[in-house]
């Protein structure tokens, strides 16, 4: 792979190659996780930071995990007071973007899981891009409660001024 004798001008291919090829490498998954449920439960959600740290767009097609049957990407939308969840086909990020699955928003549907799936414990999930290559990234399954304490940057959702908690 070193045919290129000039330094300078490899290094300079070698960038080009990495952003042309390497998507994968280029959508960065952080703080994700999955809210435990009551056994039996066939529903889970999914969460995380989807960032697009690439120089072109990334488009994630599907995701899916081998602890479940089926994954849907959702959005839940509220109209006239009504909350609502669809499906969207995909996920597309430009260079720069982030995306963030969170309850109350776009979020991963986790559908009929294969075992049990306790808190504590990860599920590998792969996002499977546009380009035809995969990110996997191990989501770490979290008791509901955990998410108020570890999520700092969430005051918005849950105003509850004006309401009195005595
Ligand atoms: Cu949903």
């Amino acid at each position: 792979m070193r045919y290129v004798t000039c330094v300078l001008v490899g290094f300079g291919l070698a960038v080009l190659a990495a952003a042309g090829s390497a998507s994968a490498a280029s959508l960065r998954i952080s703080d994700a996780w999955i809210r435990s449920a009551p056994p039996g439960a066939q529903v889970m959600g999914g969460f995380a930071t989807l960032v697009n740290e690439g120089e072109t767009p990334v488009t994630v097609q599907a995701v899916q995990s081998d602890a479940f049957g089926r994954v849907e990407i959702h959005e839940t939308t509220t109209e006239a007071g009504v909350s609502k969840m669809r499906e969207l086909p995909r996920l597309a990020l430009e260079p720069g973007a982030t995306v963030r699955l969170e309850p109350g928003g776009k979020h991963l549907m986790l559908m009929q899981p294969r075992r049990g799936i306790a808190a504590g414990e990860r599920v590998e999930v792969v996002f499977q891009l546009g380009d035809g290559s995969r990110v996997e990234a191990p989501f770490e399954v979290r008791a509901a409660d955990a998410m108020d304490a570890g999520h700092a940057g969430h005051h918005g959702h849950t105003d509850h001024s004006g309401h009195g908690h005595d």
